[in-house]
């Protein structure tokens, strides 16, 4: 009797470690968290910490210094240099922040984006493209195009323009059923992931306090109120503000456009 108890327990015991492993297995296989090279100034490396961390995954950070050339190990992982790149796994390498996040909503799907499959889902799948494609022309270039490439006042004044007008008529009514993500989503979805980090560094180095926008563009971006009430949503993500250091942000942009500055003197 005793031993038919032993025995019992031991059965159960080595049942116990068996299911372990084998959920050890599973998330080891499925979970692509793996190794983020990134760089946390950079709005599209900060699109693959928004979405790793909207799915709550472990990864470990490799941060990339971008301000001397890049070595060859980095070179041998991304050709290009760039950051982010995503290690998989053992050997498996993604590049280009698009992919990255694109591929984590696919694994991790419905979460940021619907699975493939149906014609409701391959419609929402091509509206959030569709978004992401049209915020890149209408109001992802707002960065550099203000603070880099417009030089006078008057350019920059005229890009900015352009950008309020753009956001009305493109954006506008794309998010006119947010609510308040995308397309009535309560949570983040791929739409928001690959965007917030430009709207991110727009409103917040956008301030009079540094006098590199021109004062009207937050403004006039704060009274288009579709635009602004989805603007609020995603800035009170702590996926979205995670890694941001609002004064290192700003003194890597205040040495940036001081390096301009020297260069276009020349
Ligand atoms: N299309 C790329 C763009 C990435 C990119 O431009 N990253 C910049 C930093 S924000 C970079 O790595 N630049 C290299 C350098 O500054 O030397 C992506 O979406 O991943």
């Amino acid at each position: 009797m005793a031993y038919g108890m032993v025995l019992l327990v031991v059965l159960l015991l080595l049942l116990l470690v068996l299911g372990v492993l084998v959920l050890l297995l599973l998330v080891v296989a499925v979970c692509p968290g793996g190794m983020a090279y990134t760089n946390r100034y950079c709005p599209w490396a900060h699109r693959a910490h928004i979405a790793l961390s909207e799915l709550g995954l472990e990864f470990d950070e490799v941060s990339i210094d971008l301000s001397k050339p890049r070595e060859a190990w980095y070179l041998a992982i991304n050709p290009r240099g760039l950051v982010p790149a995503l290690k998989i796994g053992d050997d498996e390498i993604l590049i280009e922040s698009g992919i990255i996040t694109q591929y984590l909503a696919d694994v991790y799907a419905p979460r940021l984006l619907p699975a493939t499959g149906s014609a409701a889902a391959a419609l929402q799948r091509a509206r959030i493209s569709l978004f992401v494609d049209v915020f890149a022309s209408a109001f992802g270039s707002a960065l550099t195009g203000i603070l880099i490439a417009a030089r006078t006042t008057a350019e920059k004044e005229a890009k900015a323009h352009a950008v309020v007008a753009a956001v009305k008529r493109d954006l506008v009514p794309l998010l006119a059923d947010a609510a308040p993500f995308f397309g009535g989503s309560k949570e983040l979805t791929l739409a928001e992931v690959n965007t917030a980090s430009f709207v991110l560094r727009v409103y917040a180095l956008g301030t009079e306090e540094y006098g590199w926008f021109p004062s009207f563009l937050l403004k006039e971006l704060k009274e288009i109120e579709v635009w602004q009430k989805w603007v609020d949503a995603l800035l009170a993500q702590k996926s979205v503000t995670a890694i941001w250091n609002q004064q290192e942000n700003a003194e890597v942009w205040r040495s940036k456009l001081a390096k301009l500055e020297e260069e276009r003197k020349v």
